[in-house]
């Protein structure tokens, strides 16, 4: 019979706070994979707030903003290598842009235009799954299929905590198991579902705890820690192309911002909860670390934030000079044996625009 040892239950943690807790370091990883890191965290915190007030000024839709958890996402992909697939929910919208995907691509996606569609092949990024879960079963497919092909490469997925009560995501973590497929399962725990909160959606004491089910191993992190982050997939990875299989990571955090720009959590959130983790949130931990390490300092901060504003402001330019999307495309790729009653549809349709 297997034996499946119990979950690391504490979080795992490295940065310490400038006072009482000693700052760690993880083996391996130099000045400039630190200064890397930060820089895709910033990456990624920039997306989000400018995100955040585009949608504001009207200029792209409804949004899922992702603030604070940026250390799970910029950790956690830092681990991979170019050929590993990452199947992102719609929390990691943006995660492209640590492959190189140009801003513009996923702000097209939130303007709901076309341009925002790219090939998953062209970055090892696939499509953002808004359905819950559904990106774990896609993941542990793609996994199995590197497995079988003989090759090295792994997958990564992110799923909320509230993903973790769908069928999708238990059939995913259960495939992968029995598959033994390279996948690494990265449960971002910010302790709610729209306004539904982790208390009513399980019963086990962790979350981590859930891997010993499917027989594999768990490890929880301070999801706002990126070196922690980064330590456990690191981990994970390695188990993933030793053939051992799926590793379950869950990274704890409490959600800081909105679920998206849709909802207003002031009739369900803790309120003092959220202004003690936007005070101690991700980006400002790690900058303070590599302060103390007298790895950053004004100069290079200055010049990477302005690095991320200038890929923001040519992002939005170029996401808003596209031309409008043929609405014939709501059509065309809806079925592959279309009904009569689409051409008559889409006719009415373009007579309502004026087209
Ligand atoms: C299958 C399905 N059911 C319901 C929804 C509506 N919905 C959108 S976000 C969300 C909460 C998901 O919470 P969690 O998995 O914790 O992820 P988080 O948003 O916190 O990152 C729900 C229920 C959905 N998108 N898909
Ligand atoms: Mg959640």
């Amino acid at each position: 019979m297997a034996q499946v040892l119990p979950a690391e239950r504490d979080l795992r943690r490295v940065i310490g706070d400038g006072d009482t807790v000693p700052d760690g370091e993880v083996d391996g990883l130099t000045d400039h994979d630190l200064v890397e890191l930060y820089r895709s965290l910033v990456l990624l915190r920039t997306y989000d707030e400018r995100s955040v007030v585009y949608h504001r000024q009207g200029r792209i839709g409804t949004y899922a903003i992702y603030w604070n958890h940026e250390a799970m996402q910029a950790g956690s992909v830092y681990a991979l290598e170019d050929a590993d697939w990452i199947f992102p929910s719609y929390r990691e919208s943006a995660i492209g842009l640590l492959r190189g995907m140009p801003a513009a691509t996923v702000l097209s996606w939130w303007r709901g235009h076309p341009a925002g569609w790219w090939n998953p092949a062209d970055y090892n990024v696939a499509s953002i799954c808004v359905p819950i879960a559904t990106q774990v079963p896609h993941a542990a497919g793609l996994a199995w299929g590197k497995r079988l092909r003989g090759e090295a490469a792994c997958a990564l997925t992110f799923f909320g905590d509230g993903a973790t009560s769908e069928g999708a995501f238990h059939e995913g973590a259960n495939f992968a198991a029995v598959m033994r497929a390279p996948l690494v399962l990265l449960c971002n725990n910010n302790q709610w579902a729209i306004s539904t909160p982790l208390s009513a959606q399980t019963r086990a004491e962790a979350l981590v705890d859930k891997a010993a089910g499917y027989g594999i191993p768990g490890m929880r992190v301070d999801g706002a820690d990126v070196l922690a982050v980064y330590e456990a997939a690191r981990e994970a990875v390695a188990r993933a192309r030793a053939g051992e299989g799926p590793t379950f990571i869950e990274a704890v955090t409490y959600r800081s911002a909105p679920h998206a720009t849709a909802d207003d959590p002031s009739a369900y959130i803790d309120q003092q909860r959220v202004a003690d983790e936007r005070a101690n949130e991700c980006l400002g931990r790690f900058a303070r670390y590599l302060r103390r390490q007298g790895i950053l300092h004004d100069a290079l901060d200055e010049q990477i934030r302005a690095e991320a504003a200038d890929a923001m402001r040519v992002g939005i330019a170029a996401a808003e000079a596209e031309p409008p999307a043929d609405v014939g495309l709501v059509f065309e790729h809806a079925l592959a044996d279309p009904p009569e009653s689409f051409a008559h549809d889409l006719d009415e349709l373009r007579r309502i625009l004026g087209e």
